[in-house]
């Protein structure tokens, strides 16, 4: 890279980038600051660039931001990730927006999750702000619980995430097969989802889509969470969260009055997944949307009695519908939940360090052992056009169907 390539590429990373560290939030996990918000105060910049490529597993941290620039800078065609670079291997996931595929990359021989979204399905379904969140908030998010990014990438028809793999599947699935757990497994799932939402309510991102279809288990056990459509960056406000999203059965009751929301929503849902881990159902149900709706503004929940005193005291706390005297509302937020009887003999440190033995480890056979995913997508079959589409890398922005800032054009 020469100069003047290089003062060119400074003047737009530093004009363009969205995300500002604050040196006051620290991401606890790597020891780096990371702040998705707009902050004014501290503008320090995050080291994960604009880039079209993401890559921020462990062995590449040991690399510095400089590499990742002269990753892309060189714009040397074998290091471009296109669909091309990996072998396709099953379907592991369908939603409205696209699927989900099990890939290998070639050259890495490393498995991936490649969640394709389809521009099409994403512009006439009015996704592409929430795509485009989605992006923002994985590129600059790093924890432990929380799916990684590597790369996002476009082609002429389709959007790329590659994301971390996750071969334990969906916790949903595994709740559907076993119907419910007891308080100690609960109680796990619980703490790493906590410090997952501290992590995300730290950087001001609401996550608003709690739910166990997710929540991923990794070859280990523990959780990731992934699916970041749904959050709200740049939260400062305790309410300045406005929309109606959500999956119906675990919106706060404070969306479904659409006055304005903040991060409690995320400890509402919260309270929802407990209920449903334990019982294998949802504490609030309706004949009709609005009929749910109703109630989740209005039903009190019944607890049953084979719930300890101590879960009904949580529970209790955070389907407050006030959300000012929720468990969490406050300043400390994930704090004052982390602090609740239930969590007592919780030893956070070890949390966070994957120290807690999961309440069970996925069985796998193999690397690429798919018994823990819904068969219903796994014989889907794949399409060739996931692979080769007519523009294969849509890095020119000047192409009509580029989304912009989805990946970097340099
Ligand atoms: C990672 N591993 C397994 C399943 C997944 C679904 C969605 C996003 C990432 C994933």
């Amino acid at each position: 890279m020469n100069t003047v390539h290089f003062f060119f590429f400074f003047f737009f990373d530093t004009f363009f980038r969205n995300f500002y560290l604050n040196k006051n939030q620290k991401n606890y996990y790597n020891g780096n600051a990371i702040n998705c918000t707009l902050n004014d105060t501290n503008k320090k910049y995050s080291f994960l660039n604009n880039d079209h490529l993401y890559m921020h597993d462990a062995e590449e941290k040991v690399n510095t931001s400089i590499h990742r620039r002269s990753y892309s800078a060189s714009n040397n065609k074998k290091d471009v990730i296109r669909p091309e670079s990996f072998n396709f291997i099953k379907v592991i996931g369908v939603g409205s927006y696209g699927k989900v595929l099990l890939v290998r990359h070639i050259k890495q021989n490393k498995l991936y999750a490649m969640k394709i979204l389809r521009k099409e399905n994403i512009i006439s379904m009015n996704q592409l702000e929430h795509t485009r969140i989605e992006r923002n908030v994985l590129k600059c998010v790093s924890h432990p619980f929380i799916v990684k990014m590597y790369y996002a990438f476009q082609t002429s028809k389709k959007l790329y995430f590659i994301l971390e793999y996750c071969p334990g599947g969906e916790l949903f699935f595994h709740l559907s097969k076993i119907r419910f757990v007891n308080e100690k497994s609960a109680k796990f799932y619980m703490c790493e989802i906590i410090l997952a939402l501290q992590y995300l309510h730290e950087l001001n991102i609401i996550y608003r889509d709690l739910k166990p279809e997710n929540v991923l288990i990794d070859e280990q056990g523990h959780i990731k969470l992934t699916d970041f459509g749904l959050s709200k960056e740049g939260v400062t406000e305790s309410n300045s969260a406005k929309s109606l999203c959500g999956t119906p059965e675990y919106l706060a009751p404070e969306i479904v009055h659409q006055t304005g929301h903040g991060k409690a929503v995320d400890w509402w849902s919260l309270g929802i997944m407990l209920y449903e881990m334990l019982t294998g159902n949802l504490p609030f149900n309706g004949k009709s949307r609005s009929d749910l709706f109703e109630k989740i503004k209005h039903k009190k929940v019944v607890y049953p009695c084979s719930f300890s005193p101590v879960v009904v005291d949580l529970l209790k706390k955070l389907f407050e519908k006030n959300p000012k005297k929720r468990l969490g509302y406050g300043i400390k937020d994930a704090e004052e939940i982390k602090s609740h009887a239930f969590f007592k003999n919780v030893n956070w440190d070890d949390v966070l360090n994957k120290k807690v033995k999961p309440p069970f480890k996925p069985n796998l056979f193999n690397k690429i052992d798919l018994q823990n995913f819904d068969k219903e997508f796994l014989c889907l079959s794949l399409r060739s056009s996931d692979r080769h589409d007519s523009n294969p890398t849509g890095f020119d922005s000047n192409t009509i169907n580029t989304i912009k800032d989805f990946n970097y054009n340099f």
